[in-house]
């Protein structure tokens, strides 16, 4: 078969980046340093939905002037967390609207007195559509829910008499329409016999619960008022040496000098640069290499940014500190490559979901999950179907678990989706999505959406624009969809750069004849590559098990019936592993809760490990196969040694 050169990202200079954003400032990760400070505003918060007919009885009567409990009845609400879970209330489980957030914060006086400060309040992520109010004063909206968004709120708090307090006002909205992401839509039950006036419901069309509210910090940080607003690293390797091509934003003023320093795990520095761009040469790199595909992964240097700047106020100083891992990508027709290397996704698909938190930002939960990815030996999984937490990306970073970053495209599954407005909204999306990721080296691909109704024509000049509007963000990585379309109807597939395909065969379609998933695998494998030589992914595949159910042999909902389903997939796979197949990421790493319905028993169960991280036997037969796979793809050839498979206390 005629081979196509390998498209490899990493070699684009810093010139490319950022042509297309259409984003007014960075959104670099909020850090401590000696120029910056930050406070969390996480802990609880005043709550109230509003359940007025309109649901918009807040507004009318302007609950953001006053302090929220002077306005009526209020809830405790833990931040972050979902609020669908949080009470006993039903309704408060279900509720679509608005939702009032208020919390009152004392700053330090220097904040306030200090005019070379900037003072910035941030907002991890709100559900879905959110209105921000400092102190009564409309400050910011933002559309979208898994995304940061920010506001200089300097000029709120360092003008006239001191405020004591800082009270900040958040309202939220979850409804979802045909122009959010994900999309949904809005019913209203006519039928006075069966619905009470005025009754409707949300549909989605997704399978996942729709939690909302602050699910991520919320936190206030300050800036000098000359300010590193953003930084921009791509890298690539040159013989034995890394290049690290860096470009910096500056904002507040023309005058300053940039320092960019280099420095190795030990804190040596090893390249140096001023200006606001540049390429650093680093001799005998240390590359960043996935979890387990070499015995140094997740190698990470800190790229040092100090401005100092002239302003009308004297002086400022600001600093930042980048992780950088030094690593290529690339994709030829058959493989996807890492520093060179054929890489083979092992691993997992996810939600940022559990218990009564719902989608609650957690450190427990995440590094319980982290703990049970190296258990698993996993190296990698889709961040289905949003963008999550960036903490969670840090730790990607840190421990070398390769990441496809997908956005909240997912439930495109009506024609009507597939409009101009929705397509603007998604490519923004996009925008905001590269704009906070592009640095992590764990993010090696991005999946513009998953399960696209990809057949129709609209859907394939959407997918078109907005996979062109991505590669141009970030021409330093591939960019995908996840389909589930058939081979010959898909319109998207032409401007992947990976097929990443899911598939259900013995589960959806003659679910219980285990027997028939090979075939059928093969088939669905050979008809894609075919059709398009690209390197694919099976990125979904599994079958609904509630633990502690058994039957031998299988019937469908078992543990062994989840277990033989695997093992059939495996066989199929490893027919294309070493061929064209450069993945598989099983659906999925937990339980995680839906809408209710006929087919989910307290939501969707097709996870190796329990909502509560508890394997079921499936986890285990995982386990075997993801080490062996790594021992076998290692480079250089080594064994990777498992403290988890030695039974180690300490993993
Ligand atoms: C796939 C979807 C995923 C679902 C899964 C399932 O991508 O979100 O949860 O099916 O049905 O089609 O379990």
């Amino acid at each position: 078969m005629a081979r196509r050169s390998a498209v490899a990202w990493a070699a684009f200079g810093p010139l490319l980046w950022g042509c297309a954003l259409g984003l007014q400032g960075g959104m670099l990760y909020p850090q401590e340093s000696r120029s910056r400070e930050r406070k969390e505003l996480d802990g609880l918060w005043s709550f109230r939905a509003d359940f007025s007919d309109n649901r918009r009885r807040g507004f009318e009567e302007q609950w953001y002037r006053r302090p929220l409990r002077e306005s009526g009845p209020t809830l405790d609400m833990p931040v972050p967390s979902s609020f669908n879970d949080i009470s006993q209330d039903w309704r408060l489980r279900h509720f679509v609207g608005w939702v009032w957030y208020e919390r009152e914060v004392i700053l330090p006086e220097r904040w306030t007195q200090d005019l070379h400060t900037r003072v910035v309040l941030r907002i991890g992520s709100a559900h879905s559509y959110a209105i921000v109010w400092v102190n009564g004063v409309d400050t910011l909206e933002h559309e979208g829910g898994y995304l940061p968004f920010e506001a200089d709120i300097s000029n709120l708090v360092q003008v006239g008499p001191l405020p004591s307090r800082l009270r900040i006002t958040i309202a939220i909205n979850n409804t979802l329409t045909p122009t959010t992401l994900p999309p949904g839509t809005i019913q209203y039950m006519n039928d006075t016999s069966k619905y009470p006036k005025g009754y409707f419901v949300q549909n989605t069309y997704f399978d996942f619960f729709n939690y909302a509210g602050l699910q991520r910090s919320v936190l206030l940080y300050t800036t000098p008022t000359t300010y590193i607003d953003d930084i921009t690293v791509t890298t690539g390797v040159e013989h034995d040496s890394g290049l690290v091509n860096y470009q910096i934003s500056v904002k507040g003023s023309n005058l300053f000098e940039l320092e960019a320093r280099l420095l190795d795990a030990e804190n040596k520095v090893v390249a140096n640069g001023t200006g606001t761009q540049g390429q650093l040469k680093v001799p005998g790199a240390s590359l960043w290499w996935p979890y387990l595909m070499h015995e140094r992964p997740a190698y990470l240097y800190s790229l040092e940014v100090r401005l100092t700047a002239q302003t009308s106020l004297g002086p400022v100083s600001d600093f930042y500190s980048l992780p950088v891992g030094i690593r290529t990508v690339a994709v030829t027709e058959s493989q996807f490559l890492i520093n060179g290397k054929p890489f083979y996704f092992h691993g997992v698909n996810k939600h940022e979901d559990a218990d009564i938190r719902g989608k609650g930002f957690d450190w427990p939960l995440l590094v319980k999950d982290f703990n049970l990815l190296r258990w698993l030996g996993a190296n990698a999984f889709r961040t289905s179907h949003y963008p999550y937490a960036e903490e969670v990306l840090q730790m990607c970073d840190r421990h070398g678990i390769v990441v496809i970053d997908e956005c909240p495209g997912v439930g495109l599954a009506l024609p009507q989706f597939f409009n101009n407005v929705s397509l603007h909204h998604h490519m923004r999306v996009m925008e905001e999505v590269v704009r906070r990721d592009k640095n992590h080296p764990a993010v090696v691909m991005w999946s513009v959406a998953n399960e696209p109704a990809s057949h129709l024509e609209s859907a394939g000049y959407y997918l078109k624009m907005v996979i062109a509007h991505t590669k141009a963000l970030d021409p330093s990585r591939p960019v995908t969809f996840v389909s589930n379309s058939n081979y010959a109807a898909d319109k998207g597939a032409p401007y992947v750069d990976v097929i990443c395909l899911n598939s259900y065969y013995s589960w959806y379609h003659d679910y219980g004849h285990l027997e028939l998933i090979q075939l059928q695998l093969a088939t669905q494998f050979e008809n894609w590559y075919k059709k398009y030589q690209k390197p694919i992914i099976q990125s979904e595949y599994g079958a609904e098990t509630i633990a502690g159910f058994h039957q031998d042999p299988p019937l469908m909902f078992t543990e062994e019936y989840q277990k033989s389903l695997l093992e059939q997939y495996h066989l199929g796979l490893d027919q294309k592993r070493r061929k064209y197949v450069v993945g598989e990421l099983i659906w999925n790493f937990a339980d995680f809760m839906t809408e209710q319905s006929l087919t989910r028993v307290l939501g969707n169960k097709k996870g190796i490990f329990t909502r509560q991280r508890q394997p079921k036997s499936a986890a285990f037969l995982l386990r075997e196969r993801y080490w062996k796979i790594a021992n076998e793809t290692r480079y250089p050839h080594s064994v990777a040694k498992s403290q988890c498979l030695e039974n180690s206390p300490f993993t």
